[in-house]
């Protein structure tokens, strides 16, 4: 397949990238480095030594032959560059990762929530206009978040996207599927529910075949690739803006730092590790819904726990202490959370386990870069309320 990525410089977008490459696919990365630059204006560095991306490049195509191109511009602004690449390289599908993904960033001030907005948002209109302006029939997969749907069901498991409704009509009971009601929980969260009224939108209206991943938060950091030559490395974010929580408590397990539950820990949260991730894109692209299909809607996540039950197996693994901090954030203290994924099972994911990653992650990464982690750093100090 021939496959544009958007955003493929990033977390997520570089490894899938890699992984595609790797399988024989023929693939072009888009990216403005605007994650770079934010790590500039945040005083912080990846954990990892990542390198310039043309060297990254550089680096695969010595190892494997198989080159990648890139294009460096902003998509959502930039668009009559984005409109030109789909006619020139006529693609199958199109992957969009290229948006603000950190809740935090997106609530440290009125500047950060309007560019977390209008980046987002733009972004994604403008990938699936072009898509209608190119008159192509090009597959649309976008990365979004189980955060669209909030994180209480009480009891009832979080459905792929759809949830039945049964109402009373004159003619007696009525029943029809809308999107699962979205509740999220930030500026950033927000904007990917946002995002899912334009692909409802854009699939009503013309047609555009679109497949949308409600990703849990990912986990470690290696894939099969990046662990090919330390100069593919992934990124790791730690810091309180970047960092997620389990990668985080890895890293400040592995530096002697009390990991910092926020709050009671009560929060329950769905988790993917880095591999799947690869994974199950490659899944949703060799499955892709037909000409008249509705957005295809997958969970993207592989098992779900309590933060401080995460804290506690780290804890109980490495010797680490635990510290309940205040909650910065503005959510709810417990929740429970029961998601149904059985859409990437039954397409054959063989999920990775975080009990059988943690200790390879805390000793391959978190141990192995600690000297570079900045402490000062460590604390998350955007908060939701002022
Ligand atoms: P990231 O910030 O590491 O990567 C995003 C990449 O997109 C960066 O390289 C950035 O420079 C680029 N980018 C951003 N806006 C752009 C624009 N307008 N034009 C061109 N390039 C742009 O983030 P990530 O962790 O790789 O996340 C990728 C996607 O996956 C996001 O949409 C995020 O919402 C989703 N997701 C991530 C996680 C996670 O835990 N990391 C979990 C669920 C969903
Ligand atoms: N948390 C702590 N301690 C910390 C950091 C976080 O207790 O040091 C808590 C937070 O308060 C929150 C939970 O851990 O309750 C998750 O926080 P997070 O920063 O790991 O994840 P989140 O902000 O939800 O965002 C991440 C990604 C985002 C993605 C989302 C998937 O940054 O791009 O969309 O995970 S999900 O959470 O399933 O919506």
């Amino acid at each position: 397949m021939k496959i544009v990525i958007l955003g493929g410089d990033g977390f997520c977008g570089w490894p899938t990238a890699l992984h595609l490459s790797a399988r024989g696919h023929d693939v072009t990365i888009v990216d403005n480095m605007s994650r770079r630059k934010i790590d500039v204006e945040l005083e912080v560095t990846s954990l990892t030594p990542i390198r310039p991306l043309g060297e990254r490049l550089r680096v695969w195509q010595d190892l494997t032959g198989r080159e990648i191109a890139f294009h460096d511009f902003t998509v959502g602004e930039d668009y009559d560059r984005l409109l030109a690449l789909l006619q020139q390289e006529r693609p199958d599908a199109v992957i969009h990762f290229a948006e603000q993904r950190a809740a935090p960033y997106s609530m440290k001030s009125s500047r950060h929530k309007r560019y977390t907005v209008s980046n987002n948002l733009n972004a994604t209109n403008d990938v699936l206009a072009a898509i209608v302006e190119s008159g192509q029939d090009i597959h649309l997969v976008h990365l979004g978040t189980m955060g669209v749907y909030g994180y209480g069901t009480a009891g009832m498991k979080i459905p792929e996207g759809y949830l039945p409704v049964t109402v009373q009509t004159e003619n007696g009971p009525h029943t029809q599927e809308i999107l699962y009601p979205a509740n999220p929980g930030s500026i950033y969260h927000m904007t990917k529910t946002q995002d899912q009224l334009f692909f409802f939108y854009y699939n009503k209206n013309d047609g555009v075949r679109i497949t949308d991943l409600h990703q849990g938060i990912v986990w470690g950091t290696q894939t099969q690739e990046t662990r090919m030559d330390e100069r593919l490395i992934n990124r790791f974010d730690y810091d309180g803006d970047y960092g997620t929580v389990l990668n985080r408590f890895l890293m400040q397990a592995a530096i002697g730092y009390p990991l910092s539950v926020h709050g009671t820990g009560g929060q329950t949260r769905a988790f993917i590790h880095i591999q799947d991730t690869c994974r199950c894109i490659e899944l949703a692209l060799q499955n892709p819904p037909q000409r008249g299909d509705r957005v295809n809607i997958l969970n993207q996540m592989t098992e779900t726990h309590r933060v401080r039950d995460l804290a506690q197996m780290i804890a109980t693994q490495t010797g680490a202490e635990i510290a309940y901090v205040q909650n910065p954030r503005n959510e709810a203290d417990e929740n429970d959370l029961h998601v149904a994924n059985d859409r990437f099972l039954g397409l054959g994911l063989d999920p990775i386990k975080l009990e059988d990653g943690l200790l390879t992650e805390v000793q391959e990464i978190a141990r192995r870069y600690a000297d570079r982690c900045n402490r000062d750093k460590i604390p998350c100090l955007s908060r939701w309320r002022a």
